[in-house]
């Protein structure tokens, strides 16, 4: 037999739930609405809220057999409520957004950059000769005597180290290295052979600057040091490096002098513009003057404590400027250090 008080909360349940029906939530027109409805439910003094309290005036069994129907109700609620909500504000955003912004207009253009020319055309010559076992090495731009020199087998009074070529620190037996040879000496100090390196860099002289002369510019030198290392190597070797990097494999070996290499030789690579048969980058020689080389003296050798009786080894020297002049055309060194875009972006690579 219900007592009254159950009966009495029996009707308000049912009074309460006639009115959800009537008055759903998800119904609210806009955020303000809905605020209202959640109060007048759900608030401090709101119908769910009353009806919830006023279980605990009844008694145990009949809080048992009523409670999770109010509870129900105010899940049931509470969802409709939030899902309202999250459907208004939705709606108030997408709005905002179209007032504001035309997402019908074309995009901005975006500018791609490009690496300096200067930095394909070395990443081309490192990436070509890592290829061929080279490995990266690195060194100090400033250098001591011993390493930019006498381990070089520059004696004191060579004109290398005329203070017309070679920059030095005021306040310390230091220098600017003139060449990247300073880190195959460091290289081999911190390795035993064999050895097969590569050493692109920036080097320094104390220069007039004009246009084919700039005193900041790059060069990149190989080494390879092994038992029974030739000529035959070096030239086989620069050949190779040649074909893949111009398309051209013919070279000249001229009789040169370096002081740290014994042979020396200049070499030459077949005109890539007339092909060798005379033209005004060639100056009609039909060959162009690249490269550097020879076998590594055997003082170099002993600086280092190899023994020049059991190992060999070559090296090469090019200067990055001069081959990047001479590939893209470009009459006057010093626009590469001008950052000028005008300039930059004629030399654009062909990525899709
Ligand atoms: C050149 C030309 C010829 C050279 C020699 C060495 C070392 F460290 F092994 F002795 N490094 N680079 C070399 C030889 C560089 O540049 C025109």
């Amino acid at each position: 037999m219900a007592t009254p008080k159950r009966s009495s909360w029996e009707r308000a349940c049912e009074e309460l739930e006639a009115r959800l029906s009537r008055e759903d939530p998800a119904q609210a027109a806009d955020l303000a609405a809905l605020d209202r409805v959640r109060v007048g439910l759900l608030g401090r003094k709101g119908a769910l809220t009353e009806l919830l309290k006023a279980l605990k005036d009844l008694s145990l069994e009949d809080r048992r057999a009523l409670g999770p129907r109010a509870q129900g109700l105010k899940t049931l609620l509470e969802g409709k409520i939030a899902e309202r909500q999250n459907a208004l504000e939705r709606t108030a955003d997408e709005r905002k957004l179209s007032a504001e912004l035309d997402l019908t207009l074309p995009g901005l253009p975006q500018p791609r950059g490009r690496r300096h020319p200067l930095t394909q055309i070395l990443d081309e010559m490192t990436r070509i000769l890592s290829l061929m076992g080279f490995s990266w090495a690195e060194g100090p731009h400033v250098e001591d005597d011993r390493h930019n020199f006498s381990a070089l087998n520059i004696p004191e009074h060579h004109p290398a180290r005329d203070l017309h070529d070679t920059l030095y620190l005021a306040d310390a037996p230091l220098l600017l290295r003139t060449h990247t040879s300073p880190v195959q000496i460091r290289s081999m100090e911190a390795r035993r052979p064999p050895l097969r390196i590569m050493c692109p860099g920036r080097v320094f002289r104390h220069e007039a600057v004009d246009a084919t002369h700039s005193a900041v510019f790059h060069q990149l030198e190989g080494l390879y040091v092994e038992r029974g290392v030739t000529f035959a190597d070096l030239k086989a070797t620069l050949a190779a490096f040649m074909e893949q990097l111009l398309g051209s494999s013919e070279i000249r070996l001229r009789p040169s002098f370096f002081p740290f290499t014994e042979p020396s030789a200049e070499v030459d690579v077949r005109c890539l513009f007339c092909s060798g048969r005379g033209c005004p980058v060639c100056k009609q020689s039909g060959w162009l003057e690249l490269l550097g080389a020879g076998l590594v003296h055997p003082n170099v050798l002993k600086a280092v404590d190899i023994d020049p009786e059991r190992w060999s080894g070559f090296a090469f020297g090019i200067g990055v400027e001069r081959l990047a002049m001479l590939k893209l055309g470009v009459k006057d060194i010093r626009q590469f250090y001008e950052n000028d875009v005008r300039f930059l972006r004629q030399f654009d690579e062909n990525i899709a």
